[in-house]
């Protein structure tokens, strides 16, 4: 055991250990136990046994210590196990593990909606919603969007993500594996362009005003701008394949809203606490939401997730609306408490920042020795590069799989996404040791090559 200076707790060696190939050989018996016991529509992108994870390092059965950039999709922001965020849970744990919010209150509850009226965008006047899953907390936002306004419409954009239930399905655009079989879907969920610069027909420039103009059209001819209750998006798009929006196009479509009375609300799941080198992406274009979604990286690995707004929307919903069994359950809200802290008191937003630009360069790098690397995009340590076919932008589905498998059998997790399975991505805890980061992105490197 040694001592992160990030941490100030006890961590696993913050180092790459391979000792048998990967999965080894008690990964291969464990995953044939869990086909017998596991429905097999939940899959695993590395089928490996975790024992145990810290900061930025992950460890199997067999022995090896893998790299991890992927923070179980952007979740373990503060680390794997970060030991404030364990000792917080310990604790709380031994005072009371539930009471029901709902029922009869207690602080922590109140002091996560405190702290997160405070970090979201705009000095408004704020109220906070405790949720289990992102996708619950999307579900409660356009539940007080519809109370709020007294619309049913809502508006999404093309490669959006906002979870697996069923109003949230039909929000989320990529059909398989999320939405195949899974129909019908609810009703009122309507789909505008979104300006995908690397895709957009006339380039890059133009796609932010271009995408919005024909996004604003098709609210107001076909789906009636007067009958739209919010239009949620995701600041940066995560699944869809971490694709940054055409510059412009989200302030005008933050003002659009504004103009017809649309709450605008910001999915900051996947990019929030310091994910981008912000707080929250939204700071990086300048747009306030009405209302903000959050989840993932709030509370250093523990289910919780929020809906956060101006207080006069928040406050629309009757008494008792709102709510569920375990929403802001206290062992998860002393995590959050303790994740919440440790960013700020450790500077984590700004070591994303500076981390960022490492991981940038070293991807824009890779791109210019490869023509199959169309694209290099993203914020902070949410980045990704886009493979296609050299010369072209037809998708490369194939060697994305090549890639992540070659990284996977080296000791690196890393994650795919998009729209056409085509992006890797990478989403390392904020703690990572720079050292350990450049690590991973040699076995990148290689693997690329490997692959070409
Ligand atoms: N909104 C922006 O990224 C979750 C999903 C992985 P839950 N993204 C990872 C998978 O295959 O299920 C996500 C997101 C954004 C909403 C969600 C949903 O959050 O906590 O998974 O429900």
């Amino acid at each position: 055991m040694t001592t992160s200076p990030l941490t100030g707790g006890p961590q696993l060696p913050q180092q790459r250990r391979i000792v048998t190939e990967i999965p080894g050989p008690r990964a291969k018996a464990f995953q044939a136990r869990r086909l017998n016991a596991v429905a097999s529509g939940v899959g695993s992108t590395l089928p490996i046994e975790v024992v145990a994870a810290g900061g930025g390092v992950i460890v199997d059965s067999d022995g090896n210590s893998l790299i991890d950039l992927g923070s179980g999709i952007a979740v373990v922001n503060v680390g794997n196990a970060a030991s404030a965020v364990a000792n917080a849970v310990a604790q709380q744990a031994a005072a009371f593990t539930h009471t029901c919010f709902m029922i009869t209150p207690y602080a922590g509850y109140v002091e996560v909606c405190e702290q997160l009226n405070r970090l979201t965008p705009g000095n408004h006047d704020k109220r906070s919603a405790l949720f289990n899953s992102g996708a619950e907390a999307v579900e409660n936002a356009v539940k007080i969007a519809r109370v709020a306004t007294g619309r049913s419409a809502v508006v999404v954009v093309d490669h959006a993500y906002h979870g697996r239930t069923n109003l949230t399905m039909a929000l989320t655009a990529k059909s398989m594996p999320y939405k195949a079989g899974f129909g019908p879907f609810a009703p009122e969920v309507y789909r505008v362009p979104m300006a995908y610069p690397y895709r957009w027909s006339t380039g890059a420039e133009s796609c932010g005003p271009e995408a919005a103009a024909a996004a604003m059209d098709h609210i107001r001819t076909e789906i009636g701008a007067d009958r739209v209750a919010a239009m949620i998006m995701e600041p940066i798009l995560g699944e869809g394949g971490f694709i940054v929006p055409g510059e412009s196009y989200l302030p005008e479509m933050v003002k659009f809203c504004k103009d017809n009375g649309i709450l605008f609300v910001a999915d900051e799941i996947q990019t929030g606490f310091g994910r981008t080198g912000k707080w929250f992406a939204c700071e990086h274009e300048n747009i306030v939401p009405d209302l903000v979604t959050t989840a993932k990286g709030i509370a250093g690995g523990l289910p919780l997730a929020a809906v956060t707004g101006r207080a006069e929307i928040m406050n629309s919903v009757h008494a008792g609306g709102l709510g569920g069994t375990y929403g802001g359950n206290p062992v998860v809200c002393a995590a959050a408490l303790a994740a919440i802290n440790m960013i700020e008191t450790e500077g984590l937003v700004e070591r994303s920042a500076q981390l960022g630009e490492i991981l940038q360069s070293r991807l824009d790098e890779m791109a210019s020795q490869d023509p199959g690397i169309g694209d290099v995009r993203g914020r902070g340590l949410m980045q990704a590069m886009e493979l296609v076919h050299p010369g072209t932008n037809k998708p490369d589905p194939d060697r994305t799989k090549a890639v992540i498998a070659a990284t996977h059998a080296k000791g690196v997790v890393t994650l795919s996404a998009g729209t056409y399975g085509n992006v890797v991505r990478f989403l390392p805890p904020l703690v990572i040791g720079e050292d350990l980061l450049n690590e991973g992105l040699d076995i990148v490197a290689e693997a690329l090559a490997a692959t070409r």
